[in-house]
């Protein structure tokens, strides 16, 4: 079966289950699962069940998609992804974004752990993302191109939809703090970063680091999905501070910020679905 072939499959599957035919998808990174408990009238499926689809092997990444509604929009919340560093293969990692648009979704909210490379930011700051730099060595769309998906050329310009970046920063400022942006710049992992790398990214124009994201916005363009991109610094990158970086603590910091993410979400789901 090719790989249009299994993601007709998995998003044929998803329907079975579900009347609800979500236009907005959300992708939660780590430590931001909880967020899928906003979600009401649930229908939730394991990954295991999805024909075709990768299951996560990093903890904290519970991997179940979450269909229902938020503040009464229709949306498909994925709590947890796989990764690149897992192993998984380009095709893997970006077929759950595949899916959800063949379900239906045409605005991908996509959300992550980053560290922290400008040093504006603190631990807990939500960061709207602006733009990418891609160092993962690779792109999610090498190969034979799917015409059904999109174009073998892609523009990539506006990766992250302004008019969604704008109505976040907006709402953010009505909850009365200010959502800062940046550039996300994404290397493989899973080791984080040596404070050489993050002095040479952040001459680059970098204000955030992470190991994820890039693939599934490239594929996400890639098929005309409209993108917005929250990163949750959970630490600040190496070197930065004089301190070593803890995956337990970047897991502690977004049960922490887990409510201000909620709360921003949860009023800009409404806003982006009603564009
Ligand atoms: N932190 C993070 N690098 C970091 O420092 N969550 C990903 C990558």
């Amino acid at each position: 079966m090719s790989l249009y072939e299994r993601a007709v499959e998995a998003a044929e599957f998803l329907k079975s289950k579900t009347a609800v035919r979500p236009r907005v998808g959300i992708i939660l990174g780590s430590g931001l699962g909880e967020f899928a408990e906003q979600v009401t009238d649930v229908v939730a499926i394991p990954y295991a069940e999805i024909p075709n689809f990768p299951q996560s092997t990093v903890q904290g990444h519970s991997g179940r998609m979450v269909i229902g509604s938020l503040c009464g929009v229709d949306v498909a919340v994925m709590q947890g992804r796989v990764h690149a560093y897992e192993g998984y293969r380009m095709e893997e990692v970006t077929f759950p974004t595949r899916v959800l648009k063949l379900f239906g979704v045409e605005q991908l909210v996509v959300t992550n752990a980053a560290g922290g490379i400008d040093p504006r930011y603190g631990q807990g700051t939500i960061v709207g993302i602006c733009d990418h730099i891609n160092l993962t060595g690779t792109n999610a769309c090498v190969g034979p191109n799917e015409a059904r998906f999109g174009p073998r050329f892609h523009d990539m310009s506006e990766a992250y939809s302004e008019r969604l970046l704008e109505i976040a920063q907006e709402e953010a400022q009505k909850q009365a703090w200010m959502l800062k942006t940046g550039v996300y710049l994404a290397v493989l992992g899973p080791s984080y970063e040596t404070p050489a790398e993050i002095r040479a990214f952040r001459t680059l124009g970098a204000d955030l680091v992470g190991m994820s994201t890039v693939h599934e916005v490239i594929v996400a363009r890639h098929m005309g999905m409209e993108v917005l991109g929250l990163s949750l610094v959970t630490n600040m990158a190496a070197g930065v501070l004089d301190q070593v970086i803890d995956h337990e603590e970047v897991m502690e910091i977004g049960r922490k910020v887990a409510a201000q993410f909620s709360s921003l979400l949860s009023v800009v789901v409404p806003r982006m679905a009603a564009l």
